[in-house]
């Protein structure tokens, strides 16, 4: 049988070859990828797809479980290698190293404690926990005994995880006492306790104790994580599950108000996730592997649970934050534990990059191999300083484009494997096909072209459905260019055919009957020397139909002049055109964003029309205190 690590791609030469090979066999390419793992059953046929209905099916009616991938395979063949290192926020406190045995009975333990609650293949259960090892624990029990798991965010509020609760009806919900984030204690179980006012479909709640305070219990639904595991065996044989069997919701916010729970499925997740894996970061075996992410996120589940696992890697989890208790946090980290893969978002790094060189060169980064990027295009500025001042110039930058729809990237360089090129994504991964396309579905066939990015094969790792919604998931990924995946990002490509993405397009304005990109005028905006960030958002005009406004972050807050809003309208006016100058400039001092750096425009659309009484929750946002700033100004 071949190993996983026997389809990692070492050359330039191979990768040609092998992406010429999953274009013209893509059936033949999976299936042998897949020969790599344990299967109860082997499938009866590779792919089954139509993106008219649409659906996509992979490794029809092969049986597995993923957990016997992730644990069970290397408990057997590395009982004593690293599965996760656990960093707690208090840097004095005591870390944890947890091997594949160890993590193994964990994960049996915890499995059998939710089977003794009742739950059963099918059912959904909702994790909202602290980064500890214990969320880790529960998802992979989850996938253990064939129950969905759904992991809420733990910075959500009641409202945002009884809206996700209700939408799946989940009949267990995992939490803890609370979370340590830097110098705060954040009462998870007391907003947990008011979600669960509007939740009738939970029958129990388990609490793991991490910080101890004191809280609400209530003895008829609430079990404490080490009373439901006390009496529990090590040993849990694994549910056998059929590879199009759910394996995760995962909730995405959409361009309306109501979240979109994203399922994944068995099978196809496993042979994406653990092959991006491995060729994106090149992990070796025994290198250590951090990544900065939430398991609330698509990043969390993907690339620092299922992938490393199933690849037998170890995995760095961080329960803190950058900036606690100073910033150079990560860099003390890296040091710490010799981290040799490095995977974090552009909004962290232009974070980081705020703060003295200092901070970075009191810690050896020698241990460092490969650098990643995810979560937003990332600018010249920020790429330049993550090569200088992390990679030394000498380290390979992968940035990976992907989403929570894709379940694993899609677009990235193999890192020092394939050519880089700075804000590029740079090539699609083998059995990716991506293609241009214009508004109105016209293929971009010249080399270098810059259009609407379309998926036009498919990847065993797509997310099936919506869940809940078939319909509205057609709607979203599958009508504005039927027959191709849609995923709501512009690119553009070079003649070597890289690619780099320019940002969300499905956020047009269309001003006097001109289609307007809010993401070109943001960056013409953002040429401005004084200029640090800007989003353009449409409200509605009694001649023009829609006019743009457009919410401006300065370096310096002083500079904010009438002449210096002249000075924006012209270059906009210069680069795009007189129609795309914004009719309102908003000097602001930070913009509404999602907790994974994302900006929230439905808010700034709403504020620009002054619908100050609908915002939506606002609650989950990173900084809901600029909204109320934002108001101020109008
Ligand atoms: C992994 C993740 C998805 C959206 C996606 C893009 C943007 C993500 C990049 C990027 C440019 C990147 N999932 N995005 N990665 N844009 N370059 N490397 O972030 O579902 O939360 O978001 O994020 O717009 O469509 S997500």
């Amino acid at each position: 049988m071949k190993s996983i690590y026997d389809f990692q791609i070492k050359s330039k030469e191979e990768f040609e070859i092998v992406q010429d090979k999953s274009k013209k066999y893509p059936e033949v390419f999976w299936s042998e990828v897949a020969g790599a793992f344990k299967w109860n059953s082997v499938w009866d046929k590779v792919l089954e797809s139509d993106w008219t209905i649409p659906r996509t099916k992979w490794f029809i009616n092969g049986k597995l479980n993923i957990t016997e991938n992730c644990l069970d395979v290397h408990a057997k063949s590395t009982p004593d290698k690293l599965a996760i290192l656990w960093e707690p926020n208090d840097p004095n406190a005591d870390s944890q190293r947890i091997t594949y045995e160890e993590l193994l009975s964990k994960v049996c333990k915890f499995s059998n404690g939710l089977k003794s609650l009742g739950v059963k293949k099918g059912d959904r259960i909702c994790l909202y926990m602290p980064m500890v090892p214990e969320l880790t624990v529960a998802v992979l029990a989850c996938a253990r005994i064939g129950a969905i798991h759904s992991v809420v965010f733990a910075g959500f509020s009641s409202k945002a995880l009884s809206a996700r609760i209700n939408d799946s009806k989940c009949r267990v919900l995992i939490t803890a006492d609370g979370a340590f984030r830097g110098n705060k204690i954040i009462d998870l179980k007391s907003i947990c306790d008011d979600a669960l006012l509007s939740c009738p479909s939970i029958e129990k709640t388990v609490v793991f104790e991490r910080t101890l305070k004191k809280i609400k219990w209530n003895p008829k639904t609430d079990i404490r994580w080490d009373d439901l595991i006390q009496n529990m065996s090590e040993d849990c044989l694994p549910t056998i599950m059929d590879s199009e069997d759910m394996l995760f919701i995962l909730y995405t916010s959409g361009s309306t108000g109501k979240p979109k729970g994203m399922v994944h499925t068995c099978g196809g997740y496993m042979v994406y996730t653990a092959y991006s894996f491995l060729n994106v970061f090149q992990y070796s075996p025994g290198d250590i592997y951090w990544c900065t992410a939430d398991i609330g996120w698509i990043t969390g589940h993907s690339y620092m649970i299922y992938g490393p696992l199933l690849a037998g890697a170890t995995t760095l989890h961080f329960e803190g934050i950058p900036s606690y208790p100073n910033w150079d946090r990560f860099w003390n980290i890296c040091e710490k534990y010799k981290v040799n893969q490095f995977y974090t978002a552009p909004t962290a790094i232009r974070s980081l990059a705020k703060h003295p060189k200092e901070l970075i060169s009191k810690y050896d980064l020698n241990s460092l191999k490969v650098l990643g990027s995810v979560g937003e295009p990332i600018n010249e500025e920020a790429w330049h300083w993550y090569d200088e001042n992390i990679g030394k110039n000498k380290l390979p930058i992968a940035d990976t484009w992907w989403q929570t729809e894709t379940g694993g990237i899609l677009i990235s360089s193999l890192a020092g494997v394939t050519d880089q090129k700075p804000t590029f994504a740079t090539q699609a991964l083998p059995g990716i096909v991506p293609e241009l396309v214009d508004k109105k579905g016209e293929v971009l066939k010249d080399k270098s072209a810059e259009g609407i990015l379309t998926i036009t094969a498919p990847w065993p790792s797509i997310a099936r459905t919506i869940y809940g919604n078939h319909e509205r998931y057609k709607e979203v990924y599958f009508s504005a260019f039927p027959g191709k995946y849609f995923p709501g990002d512009g690119a553009l490509r070079d003649t070597k055919g890289n690619y780099r993405i320019t940002g969300r397009v499905d956020d047009v304005v269309i001003v006097s009957g001109h289609n307007l990109g809010t993401a070109p005028i943001e960056n013409s905006i953002n040429e401005h020397p004084g200029v640090a960030e800007s989003a353009v958002v449409g409200f509605p005009h009694e001649i023009k139909g829609n006019a743009l406004m457009a919410y401006v972050i300065l370096y310096d807050f002083n500079l904010k002049t009438e002449s210096l809003k002249d000075e924006i309208r012209t270059l906009i006016s210069n680069s795009i055109g007189p129609i795309a100058k914004p009719d309102k400039i908003l000097f602001v001092s930070g913009l509404p964003k999602t907790r994974s750096g994302k900006i929230m425009r439905r808010i700034l659309r709403k504020l620009a029309n002054n619908e100050f009484n609908d915002l939506g929750d606002v609650s989950t946002l990173l900084n809901p205190e600029v909204v109320e700033e934002i108001k101020g100004q109008f």
